[in-house]
């Protein structure tokens, strides 16, 4: 039993720097990894699930361009001014710094005016095509937490394919294309973000939204995370529980968050006409004044700070691990298989902390709270039979530690026993809904934790969707142009007002 509680020096270190939350009531959203609580046994530790603040993540990145010397202004050349083709005595010159465009100025503080920005070397080898890649390399696993902007100070490009890496470079997914003719430059049929639904989120699209050339005054190219996430948390990402209940338990949608590089991939210059004008190519270039990567460290939910010293981003791991991204346990605390923090039940979560290995348990009371019986655990031969439940556990038998080694979501010593947000069904497994923060939607109701029970004209995980949108047939009734008729709002779950301030949004 809690005699009080409070949060212990450690955990207050690491939150009070926190701008987007200045309430400790809004705490509890993974950015304490521990806190020190009374029991009747005296002070122990509470582990919970814990994650870095989302942040700038270009002040952490190297900028690498391809080909090297793309960069205008070595040797001194002149261009044609923005929005003037005809006039065409603007010099880049790369030894003069007011007239050098550096690639660091796509990543300075902007504000002031006018824009500072990097500036490609002209077209002047047409029709041999114009290409640059920007990469991106951040040597450490991100999660984004907002949208990729790119602004441009030329005309955004006519072809760009956005590209992400998982393994720091070696090998490259797209991420979206960009064009003003998606049949044309990549055989894709035009799409846009909205487009998609929680079902295709996955799907890589080519854009014609930002590829309109000069005729538009917007510069800006987005790669669109937030209308992403909106598909599980809500039009204003209110409903974070269901979009951390889907990161949990869905891989695929974490990994596609996730990068250790991006890429730029220019691949023709904005023409803004049918011909690209021969006689004055000095008028094609690419120029980017800005770029906006927002994110955190992925710390396998093992940390709250990640820190940057030698140019180089490390989690500072909780939770008895180690590593860069908190891979893996530490030595002499492998008691039961690494596994990532969960972030369910939201809004803590579950720790899924290392636990000592049997030659250093010796001091287990600092452990009662994540595995209650292990002080009273008798540690038997390794060889003997453990009575590991067989559902719960990676083998029927100990480990070499004297062990039953428990599957993810599993505890206890024979692991027949569910960590917070799992349920026992043939084994633990995360909760799909509760009557706690997963709630079942429009009148939807929870089964065994398992799924909900929607009423006829609802579906989707939570029921949070119209059958008939699902089927494309919705339409019929209200007039075109009215409000979304007979959309499902989101549910916006009380107490998870201000949990996306915590994911930084
Ligand atoms: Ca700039």
């Amino acid at each position: 039993m809690y005699l009080s509680r409070f949060l212990s020096i450690h955990a207050l270190w690491v939150t009070v720097s926190s701008v987007l939350q200045p309430s400790p009531l809004v705490w509890g959203h993974y950015d304490v990894c521990k806190t020190q609580i009374y029991t009747e046994e005296g002070k122990v530790w509470d582990y919970m699930a814990c994650q870095p603040e989302s942040t700038d993540m270009t002040k952490y990145l190297k900028v690498k361009l391809d080909p090297p010397d793309i960069t205008c202004g070595d040797p001194p050349e002149t261009f044609c001014a923005m929005g003037n083709p005809y006039m065409c005595n603007n010099e880049c010159d790369a030894s003069t710094p007011e007239l050098a465009h550096p690639p660091e100025l796509m990543f300075d503080f902007e504000g002031r005016h006018p824009s500072t920005f990097w500036q490609s070397a002209t077209w002047k080898e047409y029709p041999k095509p114009l290409q640059v890649n920007i990469t991106l390399s951040w040597s450490k696993t991100i999660e984004l937490t907002d949208n990729i902007v790119i602004t441009f100070e030329s005309g955004r490009p006519d072809q760009m394919i956005l590209e992400k890496s998982l393994d720091y470079g070696r090998t490259w997914q797209p991420y979206q294309y960009y064009a003003t003719d998606c049949l044309d430059a990549f055989h894709m049929d035009p799409k846009s973000v909205k487009d998609l639904s929680q079902h295709t989120v996955l799907e890589i699209i080519c854009t014609e939204e930002y590829s309109t050339g000069y005729t538009t005054n917007s510069k800006i190219i987005h790669f669109e995370i937030k209308d992403r996430f909106a598909f599980f948390a809500g039009p204003r990402l209110r409903n974070m529980a269901s979009l951390y209940g889907q990161l949990d338990t869905t891989k695929k949608l974490r990994d596609f968050f996730t990068v250790t590089d991006l890429r730029i991939r220019l691949l023709r210059p904005a023409v803004g006409e049918i011909f690209v004008d021969e006689l004055h190519l000095a008028r094609y270039f690419y120029a980017i004044s800005d770029i906006k990567v927002r994110g955190r460290c992925k710390c396998n939910l093992h940390a709250t700070v990640c820190v940057y010293d030698n140019s180089k981003l490390t989690c500072e791991c909780e939770h008895n691990t180690t590593g860069p991204d908190c891979g893996k346990c530490k030595k002499n605390y492998q008691g039961r298989p690494w596994s990532p923090g969960s972030y369910l039940p939201i809004p803590k979560g579950t720790a899924n902390t290392c636990i000592p290995s049997i030659s250093s348990i010796g001091n287990p009371p600092k452990f009662n709270r994540i595995w209650p019986n292990i002080s009273s655990l008798e540690v038997s031969n390794p060889k003997q039979e453990c009575y590991c439940n067989p559902l719960g556990s990676i083998h029927d038998r100990c480990n070499g530690s004297g062990f039953c080694e428990c599957k993810t979501g599993t505890t206890g010593p024979k692991c027949d026993e569910c960590l917070p947000g799992n349920s026992w069904h043939y084994g633990c497994q995360p909760n799909v809904c509760d009557n706690e923060l997963l709630h079942c939607q429009n009148g939807g109701t929870c089964h065994n934790n398992a799924r909900c029970l929607c009423p006829a004209a609802y579906t989707g995980i939570l029921c949070e969707k119209l059958r008939c949108e699902e089927a494309g047939s919705c339409g019929s009734g209200a007039g075109q142009g009215a409000a979304p008729h007979g959309c499902p709002a989101l549910l916006l779950l009380p107490a998870l007002l201000g949990t996306a301030s915590a994911l930084g949004l």
